[in-house]
Parts: structure tokens; C-alpha cells; sequence
């Protein structure tokens, strides 16, 4: 069953105004009104997204001390760096919609809420750095551009900032992934066994089909997707598709062809693994959890220094 738009005590006419404001394309701010439905899937989608750039560093952080040159590793601190910012950002835009801090970060650490999907694979070689830059962020950048013309004001201001430092994440791993696909021969075998690994889950990142999803109905209607699932893992593929074959890696999927439109169709992709992954069984969802959970336990000290500072005494503030 859909869930009514209009929650009890809303109005048509409250509803009907908010629609036309959508419709002309004004953006909808902190304490505008706005249906109880828009607020929960906002909340609901931009607190998954900042889990999503916390959790997003574990993989690529456990890689900093064995980057292979000094120009490499200062790269990479300044993209793990960037993530860790892309999800204060989000956590304070999710915060202007009434939603506490502490309320998201607990929901991430007792394993309630989601994160992205691609977060619980292994980096198991160097190459996988590269190719989490070009893959992953290629793929966030496609959804996230169109997220920055989204109806919700503090989101989509989010997104203008979060995609202009996304694209020098993408820059750089399609950098690293063409250098080494023209290399030695180890460091092709390389390239391509991380492009075998990671090609299935970035497609899946960008969600499920368009029949099987269930928000995207609301979502489209109060002009926060202005895409579906499918029409942007459709862009993912055509970009990605001719620049990944140019380099001379291997696409692994036999059923990849192009149609007459010049569009990319590509084979079934295996739903079962996504969900399982989803509810919590991907190779990494366990040691992600224990991650977050040691580093906000090792963080209280931090949390309690800002609190006394917080609660100093004039006298104490005078000092
Ligand atoms: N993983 O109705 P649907 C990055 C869930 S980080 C897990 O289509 P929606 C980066 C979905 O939540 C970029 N769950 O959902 C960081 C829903 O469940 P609930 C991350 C997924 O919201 C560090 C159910 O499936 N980007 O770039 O309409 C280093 C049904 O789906 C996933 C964002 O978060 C998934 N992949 O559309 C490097 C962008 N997909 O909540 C890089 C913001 C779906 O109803 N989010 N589910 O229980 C979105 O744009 C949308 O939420 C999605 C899904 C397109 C992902």
C-alpha cells in the first residue's frame, strides 16, 4: 500500500501551494512549510548519503599508508579528507529538517540506518583506489549533479559543493586506472581485476530498478530526483563504457552492447547479491560498523572536551 501524502492536520491547500512552489522552481528552505512525507524523505535519503561519505572512507583509508608514491598518498589524505567534509555537510543540512546529530549517528553505529552499498566491498589492491575514484565517484557524480537542482535548498546547496570536489576525485582515479591499464603487464592485470571487481557493484550503487523503487514516485513528484535510478546508471554507463574500453581494460559483462541510439545495455545484474548486501551480509558490513563504532567510542574524549568548553563560566571564558 502507498503510504497518503498528506499527513493528519495537513491540507489540501498547504499541499497544493507547496506543488506550485515546486513547479516554479523555487527552492523549498528549513522553516518553509512542507509536508510531514517530504521531511521524513529527506531525512531518510540525505542522512544515508553523509553515512554513506563517512563510511565511504574506511575503504579508501586503509590504503593511505601503502600508497605508493608521496604524490599518491597526498591525494588520496586530501580525497579521504574530503569525504569525512561531505558528510558534515549533509549531516547539517539533514539537521535543518529537524533531526539530531546524535539521532543519525546512532542509527549508523546500532546498524539501523542504510549507507551505500558499495561502501561493504574489500579494497584488496592499490588498483582499487584508483578505480573506487573513477567508478564509484563517476557514478556518485551523475546522481549528485542532478541532486544539486533538487527542491530542497540546504541539500541541493550540499551538492554544488560536494560535486565540484567529486570531480577532481574522478579525475584522479581515471588518471591512475589509464596509467596502469598502459603498464607493465602486472600492472594491467591489476587495473583489470579491480574493474572486475568493482564494475557490479557501482552499477548497483545507483539503486534498483525504476519498477522496484519504492520512493522514487515521491521523490520525482516534489522535484527531488529530476532522474530515475535508471536514467542515471544509463548516463554512468554511456560515459563510462567508451572511456573504460579506450583504455583497453575488459568490461565483465558479456551481454554489454550498444543499440541504435547510441545507448549503452548492459546485462542482469544480480539484484540478490545488492540486497543481501543492503540488509547487512556484504563481505565488509560487519568490519565498516566495528570501524565507525571503535572511532566514536575513541572520539568521546573530543565530544566531552567541546561540551565543558561549551559550558565554561564567563570567569573561565575570561581566562
Ligand atoms: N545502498 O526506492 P529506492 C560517495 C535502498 S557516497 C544501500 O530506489 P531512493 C563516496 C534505499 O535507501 C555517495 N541502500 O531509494 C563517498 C531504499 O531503502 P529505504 C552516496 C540502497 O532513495 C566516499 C531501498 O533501497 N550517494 O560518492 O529513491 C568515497 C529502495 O530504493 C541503495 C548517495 O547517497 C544503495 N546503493 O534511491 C567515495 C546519494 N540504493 O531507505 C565516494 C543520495 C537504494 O526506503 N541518495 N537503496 O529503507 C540517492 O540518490 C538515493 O537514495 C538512491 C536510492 C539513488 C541511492
Amino acid at each position: 500500500m502507498t503510504k497518503p501524502i498528506l499527513a493528519p492536520g495537513e491540507t489540501q491547500e498547504q499541499l497544493d501551494a507547496f506543488e506550485a512552489r515546486i513547479q516554479r522552481g523555487e527552492k523549498i528552505e528549513a522553516n518553509d512549510w512542507m509536508p510531514a512525507e517530504y521531511r521524513r524523505q529527506l531525512i531518510r535519503m540525505i542522512s544515508q548519503h553523509a553515512h554513506s561519505e563517512v563510511v565511504g572512507m574506511l575503504p579508501e583509508g586503509a590504503w593511505i599508508t601503502r600508497a605508493p608514491s608521496l604524490k599518491r598518498k597526498t591525494i588520496l589524505i586530501a580525497k579521504v579528507q574530503d569525504e569525512a567534509g561531505h558528510g558534515q555537510y549533509l549531516y547539517h543540512a539533514a539537521e535543518t529538517l529537524g533531526i539530531s546529530r546524535e539521532e543519525m549517528v546512532d542509527a549508523l553505529l546500532s546498524g539501523k540506518a542504510k549507507y551505500s552499498s558499495i561502501f561493504n566491498y574489500p579494497t584488496l589492491t592499490w588498483a582499487d583506489i584508483g578505480m573506487i575514484g573513477w567508478l564509484v565517484d563517476g557514478a556518485a557524480i551523475k546522481n549528485q549533479t542532478m541532486l544539486a537542482g533538487c527542491s530542497y535548498g540546504p541539500y541541493s546547496r550540499a551538492m554544488v559543493r560536494i560535486c565540484s570536489e567529486e570531480t577532481f576525485h574522478h579525475k584522479q582515479g581515471k588518471e591512475m586506472i589509464v596509467m596502469y591499464a598502459q603498464g607493465t603487464p602486472e600492472q594491467r592485470a591489476m587495473a583489470q581485476d579491480a574493474l572486475n571487481r568493482w564494475w557490479w557493484p557501482a552499477m548497483m550503487m545507483l539503486g534498483p530498478h525504476d519498477a522496484d523503487s519504492p520512493n522514487s514516485g515521491v521523490l520525482t513528484r516534489w522535484g527531488v530526483k529530476l532522474k530515475s535510478n535508471d536514467e542515471v546508471r544509463q548516463e554512468f554507463i554511456n560515459e563510462h563504457v567508451p572511456e573504460l574500453l579506450e583504455a583497453g581494460l575488459t568490461i565483465p559483462d558479456p551481454d554489454l552492447y550498444q543499440d541504435e541510439n547510441g545507448d549503452w545495455k548492459h546485462g542482469p545484474i544480480n539484484w540478490d547479491e545488492f540486497w543481501s548486501v543492503v540488509k547487512g551480509h556484504g563481505q565488509m558490513n560487519r568490519q565498516r560498523l566495528e570501524a565507525r563504532n571503535a572511532a566514536h567510542d575513541e572520539g568521546a574524549w573530543v565530544r566531552e572536551a567541546l561540551e565543558a568548553y561549551m559550558n565554561r563560566t564567563p570567569a573561565q571564558a575570561a581566562d
